[in-house]
């Protein structure tokens, strides 16, 4: 018999808690290090710098990680909420998104589970273009990122509006499939992978920090990977 969605869910969440049980393992044998410089061998924005954070390991593959369900959601019928602490709610659908300013841009994927997928070409739309539309309120700090798949996961604003944060639908120029999150989802090349939502559905703004579906579980709040800043 097929496993309960929630027994598939819970599996997924015990697996990747023991990989923080042994990084934290690993922490313990390892003298301190100081934050003043990156923990990685190359510089944070990397602009062309075949290196890695420390930790990652390089793969040619994209993996599919996520909770054990792929929502189907066809791109007729993808709407994306902005809402929260905005002057302007919005709802877009996917051609409303393609009439918006439209950026390709070359980035890495990092995956707390230490792989990096390097030198992706992404199509998309900065999320300051849609935080732009919605106009945060003078008292937004955070953001929370929904998913049809019930995953969340949580940014400060300051990391959201950095200009390589996107929300895409092709990567190399292939829309993007639905195991990696199409038809439209979210990267965060600055953070690990886990701050971008696949299938996305909402981003709300919010005054107060709120944790997400992996925050919540021990996964850091800030994850930062040049500081192999993983789990809290
Ligand atoms: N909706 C949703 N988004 C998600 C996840 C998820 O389970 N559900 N997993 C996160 C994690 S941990 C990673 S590493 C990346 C993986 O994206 P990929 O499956 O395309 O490699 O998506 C992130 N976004
Ligand atoms: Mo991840």
């Amino acid at each position: 018999m097929a496993d309960s969605a929630e027994e598939k869910q819970r599996r997924i969440v015990e697996a990747r808690l023991k990989l923080r049980e042994r990084f934290f393992e690993k922490m313990k044998q390892s003298p301190a290090q100081s934050d003043e410089k990156p923990q990685g061998a190359g510089p944070a924005n990397r602009h062309g710098m075949p290196k890695l954070p420390i930790g990652q390991h390089e793969t040619e593959k994209w993996p599919v990680l996520d909770l054990g369900v792929k929502p189907e959601v066809a791109q007729d019928t993808w709407k994306l909420t902005i809402d929260g602490a905005v002057e302007e709610p919005v709802e877009l659908d996917f051609a409303q998104l393609l009439k918006l300013p439209q950026v390709e841009e070359q980035s890495d994927f990092h995956c707390v589970t230490a792989w990096s997928l390097m030198d992706s070409t992404w199509s998309g739309v900065q999320f300051s273009t849609l935080a732009a539309l919605a106009r945060p309120r003078d008292d937004a700090r955070f953001v929370m990122t929904y998913a049809y798949d019930g995953y969340t996961t949580n940014l400060p604003l300051e990391e959201a509006l950095k200009d390589d944060v996107l929300v895409v639908y092709a990567r190399n120029r292939e829309p993007l499939s639905r195991e990696h999150g199409g038809p439209v989802r979210m990267i965060t090349p600055q953070l690990y992978a886990w701050k971008g939502a696949k299938w996305l559905k909402r981003i709300e703004f919010m005054k107060e920090d709120r944790q997400g579906f992996w925050e919540v579980r021990g996964y850091s709040n800030s994850a930062h990977p040049w500081r192999d800043d993983r789990y809290s």
